[in-house]
């Protein structure tokens, strides 16, 4: 069959562990298509919406810890794939995209659905590979196969993330009516074995030598998923070695019991003096971006004398404050077990974790007060959330200010395996809702998705599919705007604020739930908020959509006044 190399690739993408694929419906892509379909082992999921699909291969990725392969015509269908693949590379996610082309020499000849596609992601996958579109000489089939071995391998080797692969097809593209595919018993693999990093005994001497030295040290988490491995290394450092760990909510450490939870609702009130106390002379780094700005700018204001990232993977050196001395190529469980092993208290450091937990509790405290008083607004019922989520929930936080709240409420204490998710590689509002959909399409535990109203129906196309996925809950936090510009500083004081920042709407989710099969409760108080969630999560035959309705002034007032009493309460 003049086909055979290219429905091999879905073989070999079996033989190689890859159980889901994303196909858009097109024909140029029909061979990738039925190759796939008929492929045992692989689960294929047709989507219509080229962007919604990126993103929901990118959640099913994400939960499933497996590479997805993602499907598409040619043309532009291609670039709809592209907000989900540059998030993707910045969270490190292994997609394997196979774009469907037309013939080389086609290219730029007004013919249809035709576009130069080789690239077409640019520095946002790891690599592009461009497959040859004939296949008569054996060496064709000797690339084809190489070429797809390197190109799975590679979306898993040192740090995941995405890669491309350009598939130009020549018609015809269908086999005749009838005719099965079949698929080649000496399709060839290539495995790729590893090895797990362990630093040698005298560097991790000098590690533990540099750490006894420091008088003040600070582990920062930013974006992981949640580990009991790291949490427990993690705080057998914090304990024998009296070291301060501080991570935003989509750090997963919140099971640790000494975590500093809230740096970026203190960080903004304090003097420059007690922020001099707080600079760290060893900061150790660890996950990926971090969401607190008021984080950000205290370490890169306050520099420690040294720095370590410490990542399983080396790479480029990725340095949002601006003082990394030492990148530690050690997967940081390990690290910090062999650290604590040989840690030993000190007065100094013990000192100076009391310090960072001192505001810590001061804020909680505030944190709680507030809550107690304001039991009103999206805020407050986003703090009811954070502490009624059942346990075990994956709990997904959309951009903006859904992901914000949720770090400022912090997650209710005692929660058992829940884990937080948020789009933070590019910080999109485009997939956030597909996203989620990708996840409860591959995991039969409980997803939430909080987002805010403009998120949701830009991605409104993450429910046009054909899959019921009865164990998502969706709280639209619905202020008819993107409260976000009503509340930052410069955009705030123009004029143009709520026509062109807010960019107030009048939608409510109500339609798009009808539309949808979805089921639909409004709400616009916290009164009775725990009977509420209690039906919300309660099984049904669909998803369902809490839509709290508010508008972006309410939001603004509110958010002042948590600002505000925080500010009095850490001054007392
Ligand atoms: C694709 C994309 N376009 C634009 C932005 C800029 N942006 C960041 S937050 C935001 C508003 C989000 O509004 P909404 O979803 O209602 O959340 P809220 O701010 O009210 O919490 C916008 C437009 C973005 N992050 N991503």
């Amino acid at each position: 069959m003049r086909l055979q190399p290219i429905f091999d690739i879905a073989g070999i993408c079996s033989r190689k562990g890859i159980k889901d694929a994303i196909v858009c419906p097109g024909s140029r892509c029909a061979p990738l298509t039925l190759a796939f379909v008929r492929q045992s082992g692989i689960q294929t999921r047709t989507i219509s919406d080229e962007r919604s699909a990126g993103f929901i291969a990118l959640g099913i990725a994400q939960q499933t810890k497996r590479t997805v392969v993602l499907i598409c015509t040619s043309g532009t269908a291609a670039y709809n794939f592209a907000p989900a693949v540059a998030e993707a590379y910045y969270q490190r996610i292994p997609l394997l995209i196979l774009t469907a082309d037309r013939p080389t020499e086609w290219i730029g000849q007004w013919d249809g659905q035709t576009i130069s596609q080789q690239n077409i992601y640019g520095d946002h996958v790891k690599r592009s590979y461009n497959l040859p579109q004939e296949y008569e000489h054996p060496d064709s089939k000797w690339s084809i196969y190489r070429s797809i071995n390197e190109a799975v391998n590679l979306t898993q080797e040192g740090h995941h993330g995405p890669v491309h692969v350009n598939v130009p097809l020549r018609e015809p593209l269908y086999p005749p009516a009838g005719e099965t595919i079949s698929f080649s018993d000496d399709i060839r693999i290539t495995e790729r074995v590893t090895t797990k990093i362990t630093l040698p005994a005298k560097t991790l001497q000098q590690l533990s030598a540099a750490l006894e030295q420091s008088k003040k040290v600070l582990v920062v988490g930013g974006q992981g998923s949640l580990s009991v491995n790291l949490v427990a290394s993690l705080n057998s450092l914090a304990t024998s070695g009296d070291v301060a760990v501080v991570g935003d909510v989509i750090s997963n450490l919140h099971p640790l019991p000494s975590a500093i939870r809230y740096p970026d609702v203190f960080l903004a009130q304090l003097e420059e003096k007690v922020k001099k106390d707080l600079q760290p002379d060893l900061l150790i780094t660890i996950g990926q971006s971090v969401i607190s700005k008021n984080l950000k700018l205290f370490l890169r204001a306050n520099k420690p004398i040294a720095h370590w990232h410490v990542d399983e993977e080396t790479g480029p050196i990725i340095d949002p404050f601006q003082s990394v001395t030492t990148l530690v190529q050690q997967n940081p469980e390990d690290l910090f077990a062999a650290l604590s092993k040989a840690a030993k208290e000190n007065s100094d450091r013990k000192q100076y974790v009391q310090k960072w937990q001192a505001l810590e509790q001061k804020t909680a405290n505030a944190i709680k007060d507030f809550f107690r008083e304001e039991d009103a607004g999206e805020l407050s019922f986003v703090n009811h959330v954070m502490h009624e989520v059942p346990d075990h929930t994956s709990l997904h936080l959309a951009n903006s200010m859904a992901v914000r709240y949720a770090n400022f409420c912090g997650l209710g204490e005692n929660k058992k395996g829940v884990q937080l998710f948020s789009n933070r590689g590019t910080s999109g509002i485009d997939g956030c809702t597909s996203t989620v959909v990708g996840h409860a399409l591959s995991s039969d535990s409980m997803h939430t998705l909080i987002t805010g109203d403009l998120a949701f129906f830009y991605d409104r196309n993450a429910f046009w599919n054909n899959y019921n996925v009865r164990n998502l809950r969706v709280i639209v936090l619905n202020n008819h705007g993107g409260a976000i510009f009503g509340m930052i500083d410069g955009p705030a004081s123009q004029p143009e604020v709520d026509e062109y920042f807010v960019t107030r709407q009048t939608l409510t989710a109500r339609n798009l739930a009808d539309e949808f099969s979805l089921s639909y409760r409004r709400i616009n108080t916290n009164e009775n908020v725990a009977a509420v969630l209690e039906d919300f999560y309660k099984p049904g035959e669909h998803a369902k959509i809490l839509e709290f309705e508010s508008t972006s002034k309410e939001v603004k007032e509110l958010f002042l006044r948590f600002k505000d009493k925080i500010k009095g309460k850490l001054k007392e």
